[in-house]
């Protein structure tokens, strides 16, 4: 039994639990999650405690109270959601005598349904979803604190097959380095060497050959020797590059060790062609950022081409291959926008500013509906065009490559899909990034989705992320907690264990947490554009004086509200989309509530847009209207603006730059937040970060020692937060300079691009090598997924088509 229960339930601490849970339950709400549970629980004590009603609780209710994921009342019994520790999770019912009982999977997934009033036991079983037995044939992480280290424990798992089985291991590697070819020219091996003996044998004669030569000597001088004995380009550019790459492979071929096989499949020319998938708009490189459902997904994978072009370029000179011949070539898949407001969402075909081979292709959808296809299409809509995007999309990818790519990958749900359907078609590794999760932003998504799914149909959302999810060969996760949460919160990977959709289907195990697959790959920023204010030589000096005025001071009705009556108090900066859960309305709430944080500080937000004309978007609506009542009710005028612009790349740069000039401070309010990369930015611009404790921030800021956390949901707590910091700063002046100097560290040493690019290539070698020599063993997994695709998400998409043309 969890611990901190059986302590409770052993000691007189039961009676106040049991007083806890009658002060709690109400008749209108039977469910409680765990931020209200913990913020319910310091009123019960204030309120009890302060009285002298009860003694104050113990260490044990406390740890208790501190491990529930949820509460939920059932006549007079309540059944309790605990988390023993990550990834793991327990649910019990505690009955009226104070006695407590496990309950399973199955059981919860009803109890919730009847919560809902959708569990209809008289009509049969629902459609159970359980992937776990197809990944007993695979190999599983046994400690969660390794889960998402995917790729070392691969490396470790393979090297001990190689090891255990030597005959069967070599044999697949000799066949595996026989596959690579570039360009139509054959890579690595060539007909001379016809088995793995062979190959061991003419590795130490070439090892041996090459004694010969100087190590800078390039490869030109002994091409013809090497491929006399069975070796085609791609092993080195220098015989000390060629040296190594051989010797980490004789090695591999007599005592397989994980680190020499890491290094040795890292070097392994077989990626050259690169897809992303990011299928929703706006996907463009101007004008596009701050509209809805455009923002950090199309940075991250505008930079991630970038990188990763430079990379493989790097590591095709290193290999020794032509790289003006045959360079390599990423490409960006996205959809067509044929009206698309200006702009170049209508464009077949745009390059990548600042490389020499990457594009967005977009193709676009079927034009089903010319009301809504040819016009954008909210993410939460887009579910019905799918299918036939892929085929579309999958000819003028072959027709751009001239064959097919080496490796898709997928971005958000929409995007994993196509590229598992991609996948499927052109036989390609493929990975996937959620960089959101909707389940785990939307509470109560899947319990009530039969309420929402005319708004968001997550009905097909949540189906399309199991597909992708369990399809994908690798994961790429931005944070740990996005996988398995932390000991406190649940994963967002882990809210798709075990879920249930009332009435359309019970999860019982949705996804293998402890799979190899999942990867920690987190984003970086892109550090030509954002850099520490203190870097004044590279700051684009003749700009300063347009934006500050344009943050501070610049009259302009049509696109910023607000006023500052003394410009020179330090502001509180933030930028986002106006959806919901960006909460920047509860920013106002917060600095609104607050007449000594108003006193203190100005307010400067940078949001989209100020009207709600021409926003098809409703939450985008909701929240203007929201901003424009708030700053009425708590009259901020000449205390606050809002600039209703779209800043490209190199201005909003700049702009968290002249806010650290002002010793200004970022905050980043969101309901929950899938990683952030605002945080990142403001924080490698040297500005104190306060952003919520729900989701990514918490794994990229450390409380107190390079930023903040805040709870979005309490306004009088981010106040706090804020005044203490002030207050702060009033007794020590340098605390503003420390945490801005640990703020850029922090980015510099974990969030860059360059960790992120040649890791993720050195992962996709890794899950290609692992998927040649276990094809057999994932091939089940893939068609039970396939057969949820056809008879589960076909259907509801195509009803949604219909619903669709009928609107
Ligand atoms: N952004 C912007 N203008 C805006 C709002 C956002 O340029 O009005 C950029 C911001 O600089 C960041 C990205 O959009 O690069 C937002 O990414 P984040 O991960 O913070 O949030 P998302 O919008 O993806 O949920
Ligand atoms: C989407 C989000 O919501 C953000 O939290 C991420 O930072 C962004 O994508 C990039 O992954």
């Amino acid at each position: 039994m969890f611990e901190p229960l059986h302590a409770v339930l052993e000691s007189s601490e039961k009676s106040d639990l049991r007083e806890f849970l009658s002060w709690l339950r109400q008749p209108d709400k039977r469910y409680f999650l765990r931020n209200e549970i913990l913020i319910a629980f310091d009123q019960f004590k204030a309120e009890h405690y302060e009285n002298g009603t009860i003694p104050e609780p113990s260490a044990a209710l406390s740890a208790l109270v501190n491990g529930l994921q949820e509460l939920i009342f059932e006549e007079d019994n309540a059944c309790i959601v605990v988390r023993p520790g990550i990834a793991a999770e327990e649910a019990y019912w505690l009955w009226p005598d104070s006695t407590s009982e496990p309950t399973d999977t199955k059981e919860l997934l009803e109890l919730r349904d009847r919560i809902v009033g959708h569990h209809h036991p008289n009509e049969g079983e629902l459609l159970e979803i359980d992937v776990k037995p197809f990944y007993d044939y695979s190999p599983l992480i046994r400690d969660p604190k390794n889960i998402g280290k995917g790729v070392e424990f691969l490396n470790r798992y393979l090297s001990s097959k190689l090891f255990q089985d030597p005959q069967q291991w070599q044999k697949a590697l000799f066949q595996f380095l026989s596959l690579h070819s570039h360009d139509g020219m054959q890579l690595l091996l060539n007909g001379r060497i016809q088995d793995q003996q062979q190959l061991s044998n003419q590795v130490k004669k070439a090892l041996g050959m090459l004694k010969r030569y100087r190590p800078d000597e390039p490869y030109s001088k002994f091409r013809y020797d090497l491929q006399s004995m069975g070796f085609e380009p791609g092993w080195g550019n220098t015989v000390g590059r060629v040296q190594e790459s051989l010797a980490l492979l004789d090695e591999l071929l007599d005592s397989p060790e994980p680190q020499a096989l890491q290094a040795f499949l890292s070097r392994v020319p077989m990626i050259f062609r690169i897809v992303l998938v990011s299928v929703h708009g706006w996907f463009g490189q101007e004008g596009v950022l701050g509209r809805p459902d455009t923002g950090g997904q199309v940075v991250y994978v505008l930079d991630q081409a970038r990188s990763l072009e430079q990379e493989l370029q790097e590591e095709m000179e290193l290999a020794g291959l032509d790289l003006a011949a045959s360079p390599p070539k990423v490409l960006i898949l996205s959809r067509l926008i044929p009206n698309s407001d200006g702009t170049r969402c209508n464009q077949p075909l745009e390059k990548v500013h600042g490389t020499d081979n990457v594009w967005i292709v977009r193709v676009p959808f079927r034009d089903y509906n010319p009301n809504l296809t040819q016009n954008w299409i909210s993410r939460f809509e887009i579910w019905s065009y799918l299918e036939t995007f892929a085929i579309d999309a999958e000819k003028v990818l072959l027709a751009e490559f001239q064959g097919r790519p080496d490796l898709i990958i997928g971005n958000y749900t929409d995007g994993n899909l196509v590229a598992f359907l991609l996948s499927q078609r052109l036989k390609v590794t493929h990975g996937i990034v959620a960089h959101a999760l909707e389940k785990s932003k939307y509470l109560f998504s899947n319990l009530y989705w039969q309420n929402m799914d005319n708004q968001y149909h997550f009905s097909l959302q949540f189906t399309a992320d199991l597909i992708a999810m369990n399809t994908a060969d690798f994961i790429i996760s931005s944070t740990h907690q996005e996988i398995v949460g932390t000991p406190e919160t649940s994963g967002q990977y882990e809210s798709y264990r075990s879920f249930t959709m009332p009435d359309l289907y019970h999860v019982m195990h949705g996804i293998e947490l402890k799979s190899p697959k999942f990867n920690v790959v987190p984003p970086g920023v892109n550090e030509s554009y954002y850099f520490p204010y203190t870097d004044t030589s590279d700051r684009l000096n003749g700009e300063i004086e347009r934006l500050t005025a344009l943050l501070f001071t610049q009259d302009d009705p049509g696109a910023i509200v607000g006023s500052l009556d003394d410009p020179s108090k330090p502001p509180i900066f933030s930028m986002a989309r106006l959806d919901r859960i960006k909460n920047l309305s509860g920013l106002v709430e917060a600095f609104g509530q607050s007449p000594e944080l108003q006193e203190r500080c100005n307010l400067i937000v940078i949001a989209g847009k100020i009207h709600t004309e021409g926003t098809t978007d409703a939450e985008e609506a909701a929240e203007i209207e929201k901003m424009h009542s708030l700053m009425h009710q708590y009259n901020l005028w000449g205390k606050m603006r809002w600039l209703g612009v779209r800043l490209p790349k190199a201005d909003s740069g700049e702009v968290y730059r002249i806010i650290a000039d002002h010793h200004g401070m970022f905050v980043q309010p969101a309901l929950f937040e899938a990683f952030g990369l605002t945080v990142l930015e403001a924080m490698i611009s040297g500005l104190p970060t306060f952003a919520t404790e729900f989701g990514g921030p918490l794994e990229i800021i450390q409380n107190g020692v390079n930023g903040y956390y805040i709870n979005p949901t309490q306004p009088n707590q981010m106040a706090e937060v804020l005044l203490e910091f002030l207050s702060k700063r009033d007794h020590n002046p340098r605390i503003w300079e420390e945490i801005s100097q640990k703020a850029i560290a922090r980015v510099y040493s974990t969030y860059t691009w360059k960790i992120h690019t040649s890791r993720l290539l050195s992962l996709a070698r890794i899950y290609g090598f692992w998927e040649y020599t276990s094809q057999e063993n994932r091939k089940d997994l893939r068609v039970y997924m396939e057969t949820l695709f056809q008879l589960l998400y076909k259907p509801r998409a195509k009803a949604l088509l219909e619903e669709q043309t009928h609107r």
